[in-house]
């Protein structure tokens, strides 16, 4: 029997992320991560942090690398087909620049640093449960190997992502689940090549593109496919051909095209489950809320969640002070739903629907003139996309 006092099911950026600020307040905890580290450090995926996110990483002594590596820049573009593109500029009207930096080298440095300090990463741990949560003295159980092993801890953080048990631990009645499926992907490569330098959307008849970056010689780009789309039929060739044509000439004549090293199709998901605790289970990041990748939110939320989270269990262990705790699924949910609602609409002005029209395509070009003429409504997207700032 082993003990601990947050038992941390997930190993992904939101798990690793809790572990080491909870160490940093004293608090000892366990991660339990289903996969390999090798595995989890495999994955790729979010590439653009919010300044909020970049502040806590440094004030927690997790930066370095990515004040090393990063690139700092003053928002995105926003392109429409040969339209001149336009800049949601966070720098002027939110007063924070954003970084690209990729999931991969931050969940990378997480493990890195929390190796060093000591912490406890169970990989490879199977069927994990969840027992006695709205009891003073919950447990884990997981396999490891052979053997079944039980973890008594305080608290139990479900940070195991979309397709974890955490969630599912909660009973049927208690939670109300809000969803919205879109009938379309991303497919996403990884090359060796230099990026055109910014984060660009495109909206364009042909469908959604994205340019983005991890360094100055590795791009990542993405257009919108349909679900039924097998990557064996998207060789590199036609992957950089439909890209090109996705955006204006002049970007596209800028496109490095390269060998890919990475090619993976996602899903677009929109999905929130309320509350985000039940007796001592507290839910974070993807394990209680999925947004669509376009506004790039999904990991700055994993990383609001476990902010406020650490904060409520610092409270409590510090003097008893539970006021956080109690008020955690609220105030995280508040930056959620604000999260979800901008995902949402950005990926409905940018993607083109099976069921648009020549009415919604109108309605979506004349927003984004809008968009384009009057810099209170740039100002609106920009805000939003920069983040807002953590509750006190
Ligand atoms: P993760 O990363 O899914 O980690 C969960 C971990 O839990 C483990 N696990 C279990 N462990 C034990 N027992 C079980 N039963 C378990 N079940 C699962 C898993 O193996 C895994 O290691 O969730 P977390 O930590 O909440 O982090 C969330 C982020 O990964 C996610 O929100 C972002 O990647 C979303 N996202 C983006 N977010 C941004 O903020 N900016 C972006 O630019 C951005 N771009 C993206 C994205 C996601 C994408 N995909 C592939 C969905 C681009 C894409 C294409
Ligand atoms: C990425 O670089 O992977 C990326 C950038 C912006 C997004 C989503 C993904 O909105």
């Amino acid at each position: 029997m082993r003990r601990t006092q947050v038992a941390i099911i997930g190993g992904g950026p939101a798990g690793i992320l809790l572990s080491h600020l909870l160490h940093r307040h004293d608090i000892d905890s366990i991660v339990l991560e289903r996969q390999t580290k090798a595995y989890v450090l495999k994955r790729i995926r979010a590439g653009v942090l919010e300044y909020g996110s970049v502040k806590l990483l440094r004030d927690a002594g997790a930066g370095e690398r990515m004040d090393r590596e990063g690139h700092a820049h003053d928002g995105a573009w926003i392109a429409w087909q040969d339209r001149a593109p336009f800049l949601i500029d966070t720098k002027t009207y939110a007063g924070r620049p954003m970084m690209s930096h990729g999931q991969t080298a931050i969940t990378e440095e997480l493990y890195r640093i929390r190796e060093r300090d000591g912490g406890r990463i169970v990989e490879e741990a199977e069927n994990v449960r969840l027992h006695n949560l709205t009891s003073s003295a919950p447990s884990v159980t997981y396999d490891k190997g052979a053997v079944t092993e039980t973890l008594e801890c305080d608290f139990v953080a479900g940070c195991d992502g979309f397709h974890g048990v955490s969630r599912h631990s909660i009973p049927k009645e208690t939670l109300k689940i809000f969803e919205r499926a879109y009938p379309f992907g991303w497919l996403g490569i990884m090359s060796e090549t230099p990026p055109v330098g910014d984060v660009i959307y495109a909206r364009h008849e042909r469908g959604f593109a994205l340019a983005s970056l991890r360094n100055p010689n590795l791009s990542r780009y993405y257009i919108q496919c349909g679900l039924d789309t097998e990557i064996a039929d998207w060789p590199d060739d036609r992957f950089w051909d439909e890209l090109k044509r996705r955006f204006p000439d002049d970007i596209g004549r800028k496109i490095v095209t390269g060998p890919s090293i990475e090619k993976s199709i996602a899903p677009l998901r929109s999905f929130v489950a309320e509350p985000l605790r039940y007796g001592r289970l507290f839910l974070a990041g993807d394990a209680a809320h999925i947004v669509p990748p376009t506004g790039a939110k999904g990991l700055n939320l994993a990383i609001s969640d476990v902010f406020y989270l650490q904060r409520a269990l610092a409270a409590h262990f510090a003097n008893g002070d539970d006021r956080y705790l109690e008020r955690y699924s609220d105030m995280a949910l508040r930056r959620v739903w604000a999260a979800e609602r901008f995902s949402w609409w950005l990926t409905k002005l940018l993607h083109v629907f099976p069921d648009d029209d020549a009415f919604e395509t109108r309605i979506k070009l004349s927003e984004f003139d809008h968009l384009h003429r009057s810099k209170h409504a740039r100002a609106m997207v920009a805000e939003q996309y920069a983040g807002l700032p953590f509750e006190d």
